[in-house]
């Protein structure tokens, strides 16, 4: 008898004290057990947050089963993937692997959405802001606005892509067959934010069959963002990087 798909959901934590252990309530008590005829995991990995965060972690182990805790040095969020992706495929026996913010911008009820693709036979599900029904949070200001749009226009153009509208979203799910384990994440992924935009080309690349699905990208409950100036270099950088990978002319 064939066992039932595992879905593990990486969460990267830092210093998300005051989110993080109501997200594992929703996702644990409400969210997993309505998704049928899956296994459902939630790995958190944190970077030795100074606020806590692994500690309430450990606490709510106690009470969810499906719940795992993944330390580590802080690194940045592309090696906090590549260490979580890592886990989740080696160890974990994953299927698919969601990606998802602890901060409750991306809505813990949404995940079912994720899955439901997933069985319709997609392989890279991505939560999308910039298809209709999607959106951005009204409260942003101006500035970080036009970084999102002008970001996702940017990347379309460059690098020929028009068929995906977000780009820079970290609410998504891959399929780990035939795709995850065939990416050497050590070598391809940047330290940094930027690692989605490699992730997504790389799936593209393996010929995955893509969906957008709308999501509201909600502000942050608390807690402060982790996105800084060098973020934005990085992710631009990743374009003369990508369109190397596709000429050939990389290592
Ligand atoms: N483990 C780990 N997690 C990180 C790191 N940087 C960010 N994160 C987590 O990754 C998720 C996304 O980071 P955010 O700072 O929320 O980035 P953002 O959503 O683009 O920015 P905001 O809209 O300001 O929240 C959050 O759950 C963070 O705690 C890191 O270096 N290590
Ligand atoms: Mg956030």
């Amino acid at each position: 008898m064939q066992s039932e798909p595992k879905v593990v959901i990486v969460m990267p934590t830092f210093n998300e004290k005051d989110s993080i252990g109501r997200m594992i309530d929703e996702l644990c008590s409400r969210v997993f057990p309505r998704v049928k005829n899956h296994k459902m995991i939630l790995l958190v990995v944190d970077d030795k947050s100074p606020d806590g965060t692994g500690k309430i972690v450990k606490e709510k182990m106690k009470r969810c089963k499906d719940l795992y805790l993944l330390e580590g040095e802080k690194a940045g969020l592309g090696a906090a993937y590549t260490r979580g992706f890592r886990y989740a495929i080696d160890k974990l026996k994953a299927d698919a692997i969601m990606e998802m913010d602890a901060d409750f911008q991306h809505n813990p009820g949404d995940v079912p959405r994720f899955v439901a693709e997933f069985d319709k036979g997609y392989d890279y599900i991505i939560g999308s802001r910039y298809v209709s029904g999607g959106s951005i949070p009204e409260a942003w200001g101006l500035d970080r606005k036009f970084f999102s749009v002008a970001g996702n226009l940017i990347y379309r153009v460059s690098l020929l892509m028009f068929d995906i509208h977000d780009f820079t979203t970290g609410f998504r799910l891959a399929r780990v067959k035939g795709y995850l384990d065939t990416i050497n994440f050590g070598k391809v992924f940047s330290n940094s934010f930027s690692y989605k935009e490699r992730l997504l080309y790389e799936m593209k690349k393996r010929g995955a069959k893509i969906k957008e699905i709308p999501i509201k990208f909600d502000l942050r409950i608390s807690g402060d963002s982790k996105m800084t100036t060098n973020t934005v270099t990085e992710q631009l950088k990743i374009i003369g990087v990508i369109w190397a990978d596709r000429l050939g002319i990389t290592k």
